[in-house]
């Protein structure tokens, strides 16, 4: 899952071009969204065939949830939402995906240092929390191979998408030894930060194909 992290039109288009023959998935988040707009979610899906992802952490009530979600799913294939909330607050927003017939994702621990002062302390009973609602899947870290296993664990048949592989210093193949062909590695600025970012795609799809 391309992270696609640009801020630009024009270069996030140049990036999904040039890598979507190598990539399975790709997210987008505040920064594409915010430096364009929602439509950005169709330019890239005409371009490339690949589902779109918003990684917009939503965190709110859920009357607000749901605005947000209605909104981004009418374009985006899946939505990102925080865990920390409640389960009111994610339901609200699995019920607009539902009839939309879109995925929502849910954060339990984050990838960052940071996420080990709070939310790690919490992580598990919200992987348990989106195993129990039924959504489709989780963002777990690749950052901490030993809490990825035991947040795969606690969610089972729920798929995982995973940052940290690249620029975080995650390592793709204890990454791999965790996750299955239901899951995704998720990267961003090691793919379109690098001089050559399709080679960079091609060169991670080898690696995760031959594993
Ligand atoms: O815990 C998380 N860590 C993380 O990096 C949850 C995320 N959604 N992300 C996102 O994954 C982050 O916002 C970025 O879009 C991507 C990782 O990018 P990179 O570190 O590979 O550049």
């Amino acid at each position: 899952m391309l992270a696609l992290d640009v801020l630009d039109e024009k270069n996030a288009l140049k990036i999904a071009e040039e890598t979507c023959e190598y990539i399975d998935s790709i997210k987008i988040g505040y920064p594409l969204v915010l430096g364009t707009d929602l439509k950005i979610i169709e330019k890239i899906k005409n371009l490339t065939g690949k589902e779109v992802i918003c990684d917009f952490k939503v965190a709110d009530i859920p009357s607000t949830n749901e605005k947000i979600a209605e909104l981004t799913l009418n374009y985006a294939d899946g939505i990102i939402c925080q865990g920390f909330v409640g389960k009111d607050s994610v339901s609200a927003i699995l019920n607009i995906a539902r009839k939309k017939n879109k995925k929502v994702i849910v954060v339990t621990e984050m990838s960052h240092p940071g996420a080990t002062e709070y939310l790690k302390n919490v992580a598990n009973d919200m992987a348990d929390m989106a195993k129990n609602l039924k959504v489709d899947g989780i963002v777990a870290p690749s950052t901490r191979v030993e809490r990825l296993k035991e947040l795969k664990k606690i969610v089972g048949d729920l798929f995982i998408i995973s940052p940290g592989v690249g620029a975080q210093g995650g390592d793709l193949k204890e990454v791999l030894n965790v996750l299955d062909e239901n899951d995704y590695v998720i990267i961003g600025r090691a793919i379109y930060e690098s001089e050559n970012p399709k080679e960079s795609a091609k060169n991670y799809k080898m690696q995760i194909s031959t594993f």
